[in-house]
């Protein structure tokens, strides 16, 4: 009877076919006849509101479509503004992809691992602020893409994810191919929105709830699904353009608050500035640089993804270097602190601002809010705004004598950044400096020498300390970190990142441990022609893990008999050149500094050309108790073979 529904729903069966096919299935003539007027209020309702819709001009953005549920899906990613999907094959999407045929505007590219493609997607979300989706084949595709999604949540990246549900609708529940009860439930803690689609008319409206809450600050990913059945049926439904149903949350902050944090920042003694991410999202870095210059506020950031504040300006003391405020060189005892626009990641159980100085907070993310810290004058706006009336505010407030204040506190500053910036080029001066295998300061040094001013560097490069590129969010070069720390979206991230903004160098950097969870996006580099640097720091281990265990079990077994199970990549040891190879993108082992210069010039002449390049550059390992040869269990299956097979 559902399916007699269905069918007279989408209209492809008349009143009288439908009350034969309801007595067919035993119902009684009255029976038939009651159930006839009921569903036809419903669809009374379903096309009265197109005719109203129509009517109205001014609802020229919502389109009454018909056709395959695949196609409706097509139709509302394209109103939603998507230009390039995502996916890994997916047989029970066929009606997408035939959707897709006479629909050249929106370009599926091909990932042959769901991992690095949700990667390649996110990254292009952030290099461009465009939507995109993300869509793998049922449970068995989600599960390889789930580690993005966490990244994405972390991150809080606006990735839009589909999977359908290999049960179908008049099968689901008996444990079929492919089936697992509750799929949308297992990403439901690492999304904003996890849905299921009840019915085929529905998936254009689901398409629009995931976008919706995706991309409505502060952003996060969504996950949608459906039985892939309703692919293949021809509902009628509504398809909607993007900005119809986006509710413009572009807030500004509570005046009265303004006010407060204003006062507060003119009469501080030492203001401190901690920006965040929210400012890159909003393009507001300048004005971020605005309101330090008029206070002569010192500026930092805790770890984030991207580098927020021009890294040379003479305000920036530098990154906070262990976690916490407390381990800040400088200023040593800022009496305001005002957040804008970062969410805070706290590793210790302290917080990371401490108690006792004024504290402002400004972010989208009111969610975040008043966890950790208290809301002594909380701003929830969008930054921008936010700024822009902060500013306003400040500077009603600025007498001579206070400017007078602030130039003096200015000059202090850049008294310390300048002699930082000295400590910090000693880097150069360490007696390995000239080693083979290179140490991994030499190796970034050399990067950032030879980086265009405008480079984008995408960064997984496992433990190794971010130095000398100068970021500067104001039209210089540009930092995405891995902040959400699931390993293998580096490489992933740079091709989304150069579909993105093809006139811009991108230059991965990525440990050898992190490459090899997720190289397979080189391929896309190849075949879309995406003409990354990806340098792999081969250390042949996993440094990080091998120092925090130590950190954990100073003295014990493992340091004595230098036994570490886990942390040792070579014996044999990996040729990221070769798989590089396999992927059809050229690339070279790098073995000393000088070789180094050279093979960086190949990689220019490559990317120059239009192609991408890899260096796979040995790097020494650093770090407590390591062996030049270290200890690997042995496990030597040889020892147990009785037959040469
Ligand atoms: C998917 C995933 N698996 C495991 C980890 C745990 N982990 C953190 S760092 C790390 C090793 C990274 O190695 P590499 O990229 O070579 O950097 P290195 O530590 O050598 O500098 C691992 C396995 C993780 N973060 N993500
Ligand atoms: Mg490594």
């Amino acid at each position: 009877m559902r399916e007699l529904v269905a069918r007279y729903l989408n209209h492809s069966l008349s009143r009288r076919g439908f009350v034969r096919g309801l007595t067919k299935a035993g119902l009684t003539a009255t029976a038939a006849q009651s159930v006839l007027s009921s569903v036809s209020s419903v669809s009374v309702a379903q096309t009265a509101a197109p005719a109203a819709a129509a009517a109205s001009a001014a609802n020229a953005a919502v389109k009454q479509f018909q056709g395959t549920g695949g196609a409706c899906f097509a139709e509302q990613l394209i109103a939603c503004g998507v230009k390039y999907v995502f996916g890994n094959s997916a047989s029970e999407d066929a009606q997408f992809y035939e959707a897709l045929v006479d629909r050249p505007q929106l370009k599926y590219i091909l990932t042959p691992h769901e991992g690095p493609g949700a990667a390649m997607a996110a990254g292009y979300v952030k290099a461009s602020g465009e939507p995109t989706i993300v869509m793998q084949a049922a449970v068995v595709g989600m599960a390889n893409a789930i580690g993005q999604i966490f990244n994405a949540s972390k991150e809080q990246t606006p990735l839009v994810v589909y999977s359908y549900r290999t049960d179908q609708s008049r099968r689901a529940g008996r444990d079929g191919f492919e089936e697992v009860a509750n799929q949308e439930q297992i990403v439901q803690p690492i999304t904003k929105y996890t849905w299921l689609a009840r019915r085929p008319d529905m998936i254009p409206e689901t398409v629009r709830r995931a976008f919706k809450a995706a991309w409505t600050p502060p952003h996060g990913p969504a996950y949608i699904s459906w039985h892939s059945d309703y692919n293949d049926e021809r509902p009628r439904t509504e398809i909607i353009a993007q900005d119809q149903f986006d509710p413009r949350m572009r807030v500004r902050p509570n005046p009265d608050e303004v006010e407060r944090a204003a006062r507060l920042l003119v009469e501080a003694k030492m203001p401190l500035l901690i920006v965040g991410d929210e400012i890159t999202k909003a393009k507001a870095a300048a004005k971020a640089v605005r309101l330090a210059e008029m206070l002569g506020m010192p500026v930092t950031q805790v770890r984030q993804l991207y580098a927020n504040f021009p890294e040379t300006h003479p305000l920036w003391v530098g990154t906070v270097p262990a976690g916490t405020l407390r381990s800040q060189l400088y200023p040593k005892n800022p009496d305001v602190i005002i957040n804008v626009g970062n969410k805070f990641q706290h590793n210790s159980p302290a917080p990371i601002v401490p108690r006792g100085p004024h504290f402002i907070d400004m972010r989208i993310d009111a969610g975040s809010m008043g966890n950790v810290f208290l809301t002594e004058v909380p701003l929830v706006a969008d930054v921008g705004l936010g700024l822009d009336d902060l500013i306003a505010a400040v500077g009603q407030l600025m007498t001579p004598a206070l400017k007078q204040k602030a130039a003096e506190r200015a000059e202090e500053v850049r008294k310390y950044s300048e002699n930082a910036k000295k400590l910090r080029a000693l880097v150069a001066n360490s007696p390995d400096w000239d080693q083979s295998p290179l140490i991994a300061d030499r190796l970034t040094w050399e990067i950032a020498k030879f980086a265009d001013p405008d480079a984008i560097i995408v960064n997984e490069a496992g433990s190794v300390a971010m130095h000398s590129f100068d970021f500067n969010p104001l039209g210089g070069r540009e930092l995405f970190y891995y902040y959400g720390a699931h390993l293998g979206s580096g490489v992933g991230t740079a091709a989304g990142v150069k579909l993105a903004r093809p006139n811009q160098q991108v230059i991965c950097m990525v440990g050898d441990g992190s490459f090899i969870f997720g190289p397979t996006a080189l391929w896309n580099m190849a075949r879309l022609q995406l003409p990354v640097i990806t340098v792999v720091y081969n250390n042949h281990a996993y440094s990080g893990p091998h120092s925090r265990v130590i950190s954990n079990v100073p003295g014990g077994r493992m340091v004595q008999t230098g036994q570490f199970v886990h942390d040792y990549l070579g014996d044999p040891d990996m040729n990221m050149a070769d798989i590089a190879r396999g992927f059809g993108v050229a690339g070279e082992v790098v073995q000393s500094p000088a070789q180094l210069r050279e093979a960086l010039g190949r990689a220019r002449q490559h990317t120059v050309d239009g192609k991408p390049y890899l260096l796979d550059v040995q790097v020494a390992r650093k770090g407590v108790h390591w062996a030049d040869k270290p200890w690997t269990p042995p496990i030597r299956v040889a020892e147990m073979r009785q037959k040469k097979v």
